[in-house]
Protein backbone atom coordinates (compact mmCIF):
# COMPACT_ATOMS: atom_id res chain seq x y z
CA UNK A 1 0.00 0.00 0.00
CA UNK A 2 1.30 3.73 -0.97
CA UNK A 3 2.73 5.65 1.65
CA UNK A 4 3.59 9.46 1.89
CA UNK A 5 5.46 11.30 4.47
CA UNK A 6 3.68 14.46 5.81
CA UNK A 7 5.33 16.92 8.06
CA UNK A 8 3.43 19.74 9.52
CA UNK A 9 6.29 22.57 9.49
CA UNK A 10 7.22 24.39 12.26
CA UNK A 11 4.99 27.49 11.65
CA UNK A 12 1.48 24.59 11.07
CA UNK A 13 2.38 23.60 14.91
CA UNK A 14 2.99 26.96 15.98
CA UNK A 15 0.13 28.77 14.82
CA UNK A 16 -2.24 26.19 16.10
CA UNK A 17 -3.26 24.67 13.27
CA UNK A 18 -1.75 20.59 14.03
CA UNK A 19 -5.79 19.57 14.75
CA UNK A 20 -6.74 21.54 11.10
CA UNK A 21 -3.96 20.20 9.17
CA UNK A 22 -4.47 16.41 10.78
CA UNK A 23 -8.11 16.77 10.16
CA UNK A 24 -7.57 17.28 6.19
CA UNK A 25 -5.98 14.12 5.85
CA UNK A 26 -7.73 12.08 8.18
CA UNK A 27 -11.34 13.08 6.69
CA UNK A 28 -9.85 12.84 3.46
CA UNK A 29 -9.23 8.94 3.89
CA UNK A 30 -5.85 8.61 4.21
CA UNK A 31 -5.18 5.72 7.09
CA UNK A 32 -2.80 7.14 9.75
CA UNK A 33 0.21 4.50 9.69
CA UNK A 34 2.56 6.49 12.44
CA UNK A 35 3.06 9.91 14.21
CA UNK A 36 5.66 11.85 15.96
CA UNK A 37 5.76 15.50 17.25
CA UNK A 38 9.63 15.50 17.48
CA UNK A 39 11.81 18.64 16.78
CA UNK A 40 14.17 17.96 13.46
CA UNK A 41 17.65 17.65 13.80
CA UNK A 42 20.48 19.37 11.44
CA UNK A 43 21.18 16.46 9.93
CA UNK A 44 17.94 14.85 9.73
CA UNK A 45 16.76 17.98 7.75
CA UNK A 46 19.80 17.85 5.53
CA UNK A 47 19.25 14.47 4.95
CA UNK A 48 15.37 14.95 4.38
CA UNK A 49 16.17 18.18 2.07
CA UNK A 50 19.69 16.75 0.51
CA UNK A 51 18.09 17.12 -2.94
CA UNK A 52 17.80 20.43 -2.40
CA UNK A 53 21.25 20.64 -1.33
CA UNK A 54 22.76 22.89 -4.20
CA UNK A 55 19.75 25.38 -4.31
CA UNK A 56 19.88 28.90 -2.74
CA UNK A 57 17.21 28.34 -0.67
CA UNK A 58 18.41 25.49 1.35
CA UNK A 59 20.39 27.06 4.18
CA UNK A 60 17.02 28.99 4.97
CA UNK A 61 14.87 25.77 4.31
CA UNK A 62 16.89 23.97 7.17
CA UNK A 63 17.38 27.17 9.77
CA UNK A 64 13.20 26.84 9.30
CA UNK A 65 12.64 23.83 9.11
CA UNK A 66 15.12 22.94 12.47
CA UNK A 67 13.83 26.21 14.54
CA UNK A 68 11.02 24.50 16.61
CA UNK A 69 8.88 21.22 16.83
CA UNK A 70 7.09 19.11 14.15
CA UNK A 71 4.78 16.89 13.34
CA UNK A 72 5.57 13.65 11.30
CA UNK A 73 3.30 11.31 10.00
CA UNK A 74 3.20 8.64 7.84
CA UNK A 75 -0.09 8.03 5.64
CA UNK A 76 -1.15 5.49 3.80
CA UNK A 77 -3.80 4.90 0.95
CA UNK A 78 -4.26 3.86 -2.91
CA UNK A 79 -2.68 6.59 -4.50
CA UNK A 80 -1.80 8.50 -0.70
CA UNK A 81 0.82 10.24 -2.72
CA UNK A 82 -1.55 11.75 -4.78
CA UNK A 83 -4.24 12.46 -2.50
CA UNK A 84 -1.63 14.08 -0.08
CA UNK A 85 -0.22 16.40 -2.79
CA UNK A 86 -3.67 17.61 -3.73
CA UNK A 87 -5.00 18.22 -0.29
CA UNK A 88 -1.26 19.97 0.77
CA UNK A 89 -1.35 21.94 -2.89
CA UNK A 90 1.23 24.29 -4.78
CA UNK A 91 4.64 24.59 -3.27
CA UNK A 92 4.06 28.83 -3.46
CA UNK A 93 0.98 29.25 -1.37
CA UNK A 94 -0.20 32.21 -3.30
CA UNK A 95 -0.61 29.51 -6.67
CA UNK A 96 -2.03 27.05 -4.02
CA UNK A 97 -5.65 26.51 -4.93
CA UNK A 98 -8.56 27.59 -2.48
CA UNK A 99 -9.18 24.26 -0.02
CA UNK A 100 -6.19 23.43 -0.33
CA UNK A 101 -3.54 23.40 3.11
CA UNK A 102 -1.24 25.81 1.61
CA UNK A 103 -3.82 27.87 -0.23
CA UNK A 104 -5.74 28.15 2.84
CA UNK A 105 -3.65 28.97 5.26
CA UNK A 106 -0.03 30.25 3.32
CA UNK A 107 1.44 33.20 2.00
CA UNK A 108 4.82 32.60 1.38
CA UNK A 109 6.87 29.96 -0.09
CA UNK A 110 9.30 29.41 3.38
CA UNK A 111 6.24 29.01 5.44
CA UNK A 112 4.22 26.74 3.66
CA UNK A 113 3.41 24.54 6.45
CA UNK A 114 3.29 21.21 5.51
CA UNK A 115 5.83 18.71 3.21
CA UNK A 116 4.70 16.00 1.15
CA UNK A 117 6.85 12.81 -0.05
CA UNK A 118 6.50 13.74 -4.17
CA UNK A 119 6.47 9.74 -5.21
CA UNK A 120 6.06 6.86 -4.41
CA UNK A 121 9.97 6.09 -4.07
CA UNK A 122 10.36 9.11 -2.26
CA UNK A 123 7.42 7.86 -0.18
CA UNK A 124 8.90 4.78 0.94
CA UNK A 125 12.31 6.72 1.77
CA UNK A 126 11.29 9.76 3.34
CA UNK A 127 8.89 7.38 5.67
CA UNK A 128 11.66 5.02 6.34
CA UNK A 129 13.98 8.31 7.63
CA UNK A 130 11.52 9.07 10.04
CA UNK A 131 9.84 5.93 11.42
CA UNK A 132 11.34 2.50 12.42
CA UNK A 133 9.29 -0.34 11.65
CA UNK A 134 7.96 -0.95 14.62
CA UNK A 135 6.68 2.64 14.69
CA UNK A 136 4.62 2.19 11.77
CA UNK A 137 0.88 0.89 13.13
CA UNK A 138 -0.98 -1.27 10.88
CA UNK A 139 -4.60 -1.32 12.21
CA UNK A 140 -7.96 -2.20 10.31
CA UNK A 141 -10.13 1.06 9.97
CA UNK A 142 -13.54 0.10 10.38
CA UNK A 143 -15.04 2.69 8.52
CA UNK A 144 -12.33 1.32 5.65
CA UNK A 145 -15.08 -0.18 3.37
CA UNK A 146 -16.73 3.03 2.89
CA UNK A 147 -13.61 4.49 1.68
CA UNK A 148 -12.25 2.06 -0.39
CA UNK A 149 -14.44 -0.17 -2.93
P1 LIG B 1 7.25 20.89 -2.09
O1 LIG B 1 7.39 21.18 -0.61
O2 LIG B 1 5.97 21.44 -2.62
O3 LIG B 1 7.46 19.44 -2.43
P2 LIG B 1 9.91 21.32 -3.17
O4 LIG B 1 10.20 19.90 -2.85
O5 LIG B 1 10.20 21.79 -4.56
O6 LIG B 1 8.39 21.71 -2.83
O7 LIG B 1 10.76 22.25 -2.19
C1 LIG B 1 10.88 21.92 -0.82
C2 LIG B 1 10.67 23.17 -0.01
O8 LIG B 1 11.71 24.11 -0.31
C3 LIG B 1 9.38 23.92 -0.32
O9 LIG B 1 8.29 23.42 0.43
C4 LIG B 1 9.72 25.32 0.04
C5 LIG B 1 11.20 25.43 -0.29
N1 LIG B 1 11.39 26.01 -1.62
C6 LIG B 1 11.21 25.40 -2.80
N2 LIG B 1 11.47 26.22 -3.84
C7 LIG B 1 11.83 27.40 -3.27
C8 LIG B 1 12.23 28.66 -3.77
N3 LIG B 1 12.32 28.90 -5.09
N4 LIG B 1 12.53 29.64 -2.88
C9 LIG B 1 12.46 29.43 -1.56
N5 LIG B 1 12.08 28.26 -1.00
C10 LIG B 1 11.79 27.26 -1.85
MG1 LIG C 1 9.14 18.27 -2.28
Amino acid sequence: MEKTLVLIKPDGVQRGLMGEIIGRFERRGLKLVGMKFMQMSRELAETHYGIHRERPFFGSLVEYIISAPIVAMAWEGNNAIAAARATIGATKPVDAAPGSIRGDFGMEIGRNLVHGSDSVENGVNEVNLFFRPEELVGWARATEAWIVE
